[in-house]
């Protein structure tokens, strides 16, 4: 169902400050609609399909997203200026994936059950009923489909939120599961903001069973207290501010490539992105050059061109934030290596969001631009003795989302790692996700784990039957 004639705000091009749609927001009656609708779809037709014709149907919405590609690539890249090339290779075959995935593991998915010679207790896995999704903007497609795809394996009908800044993929998504067969009802889309409205609605509405949220630890803690009253489970996929560890005895050059992948990627606004960098004393000096001729290599342009490889920022809104940090990085005392402004282009990119990527070193660990997340291509690089210093540097932070250790010795790797803060570390690596595995953060970076089993145990309600035999 669309909605004609109601509020509507402006979805901006961060590339050159364009606006390129206008979005209807979504007040309490039409979040009332659409949970309605849900709540229609859930006890009907779809939350009762037998399980594999349910995946049958995923698998239709994997192919479609495919076979929309670049429709779905083409309005990733408009509404948040990443390149084209990263959009293209991650966001939007991840989507895909990301069904295809929940559709294989639902159909294989097993139950427990513990026999005595007197009882037969077994668990029976139903639908949640509605669940509630609210997503921001920095992976859109992938971080709504990566909780779309196993709640509607588990049978749930949802009502989806995405960010006000990115709210195109998801819409598109609604035509591809008319496409692919899946009931009316079953997938909703909502837009708006947060406090006071869309956002709001859905996190404290008494028809929504559940909700899952990515998004800033600060509007995690605001969720979870709307969420309370009616006694909502939550999963929080929040923020970070991650460390990467780098030894001497690592692979300098594969290690470089990186950490400049973790620090640069997506212009820095990936959840997972590295901003503390410990490196050790004896290599120190010249793995800040290594980075800083990475950071140099990084092309800046026009979303659509295949070449580029630094989008902008996604809004005016989010630059000020991240050059208030440059700015207070020099207050607190660091040297700026690199970057630390804005490029200039000479062309309507000076309208848009653009950043220059930036290497800061020589701030204490208290400097806030040490302990806050900045979510910007920026990361701060300071020197350690031994490994002890390392874990306890890489450590002391509210966050633990993520950690990367650099090291040829796999024995240190495993070490180091499991000793991590962390829902999860990487050893040589950075990124490399098997979605099957658990996924969420310590401390401030979430509440629950999502992947895998994990996903299906959130979006299910497990009976237990106890038989006396
Ligand atoms: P955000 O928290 O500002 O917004 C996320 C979503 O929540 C948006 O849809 C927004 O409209 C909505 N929202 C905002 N206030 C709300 C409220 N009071 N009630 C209900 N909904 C509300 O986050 P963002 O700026 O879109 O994304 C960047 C943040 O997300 C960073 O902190 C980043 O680390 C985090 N993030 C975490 C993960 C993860 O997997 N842990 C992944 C991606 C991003
Ligand atoms: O890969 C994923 O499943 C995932 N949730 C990634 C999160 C990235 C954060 O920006």
């Amino acid at each position: 169902m669309e909605r004609r004639g109601a509020v509507t705000f402006d979805d901006v091009n961060p590339a050159d400050g364009s606006v390129i749609a206008q979005v209807c927001a979504a007040d309490r009656g039409f979040v009332d609609e659409a949970v309605a609708a849900a709540r229609i779809a859930v006890n009907g037709e779809w939350g009762a399909m037998p399980v594999r014709d349910r995946a049958t149907a995923l698998y239709r919405v994997a192919s479609a997203i495919e076979a929309r590609s670049d429709c779905f690539v083409a309005a990733e890249v408009a509404d948040t200026g990443k390149p084209v090339a990263l959009a293209s290779r991650l966001d939007i075959p991840r989507a895909a994936a990301n069904f295809r995935v929940f559709a294989d593991l639902i159909k294989t998915a097993g139950i427990e059950a513990f026999h005595t010679e007197t009882v037969l207790n077994y668990a029976v896995r139903k639908p949640l009923g509605v669940v509630g999704i609210i997503t921001p903007w920095n992976l859109p497609l992938l971080l709504l489909t990566w909780k779309v795809a196993p709640a509607l394996a588990c049978g749930n009908a949802v009502v989806v939120k995405p960010s006000e800044e990115t709210p195109a993929t998801a819409t598109l998504l609604a035509g591809v599961m008319k496409e692919a067969g899946i009931p009316d009802g079953v997938y909703n889309v909502v837009h708006g903001f947060g406090v006071g409205s869309a956002g709001e609605f859905l996190s404290t509405h008494a028809g929504i069973d559940a909700i899952t949220f990515t998004g800033e630890s600060s509007t995690g803690a605001a969720i979870m207290a709307a969420a309370a009253p009616t006694v909502k489970p939550v999963s929080f996929e929040l923020g970070g501010k991650n460390a990467a560890i780098v030894f001497a005895d690592c692979d300098f050059e594969e290690t470089a490539d990186g950490l400049a992948e973790a620090v640069f990627l997506n212009t820095g606004q990936v959840c997972l992105c590295a901003e503390r960098v410990y490196v050790e004393q004896s290599i120190f000096a010249s793995f800040v050059e290594a980075l800083k001729r990475r950071a140099a290599a990084l092309i800046p342009g026009w979303p659509m061109d295949t070449a580029t490889t630094l989008g902008p920022l996604i809004s005016k809104e989010h630059r000020s934030k991240v050059l208030s940090y440059y700015d207070l990085a020099r207050a607190e005392g660091a040297t700026v290596v690199t970057g630390g402004g804005i490029p200039r282009f000479g062309d309507a990119r000076d309208q848009g969001c653009y950043v220059q990527p930036t290497l800061l070193t020589g701030l204490a660990e208290d400097a806030r631009c040490v302990k806050e997340e900045i979510f910007g291509p920026v990361c701060h690089i300071a020197p350690f003795q031994d490994e002890e210093e390392a874990i306890r540097m890489a450590n002391d932070t509210k966050y633990g989302l993520a950690a990367s250790v650099w090291t040829s010795n796999l024995k240190r790797g495993h070490r180091v790692a499991q000793q991590m803060k962390a829902g999860i570390a990487w050893v040589n690596c950075w990124f490399l996700r098997d979605l099957r595995t658990p996924f969420g953060g310590a401390g401030i970076s979430g509440i629950g784990r999502e992947g895998g089993m994990h996903s299906l145990n959130f979006y299910s309600e497990l009976n237990n039957i106890c038989v006396k035999l």
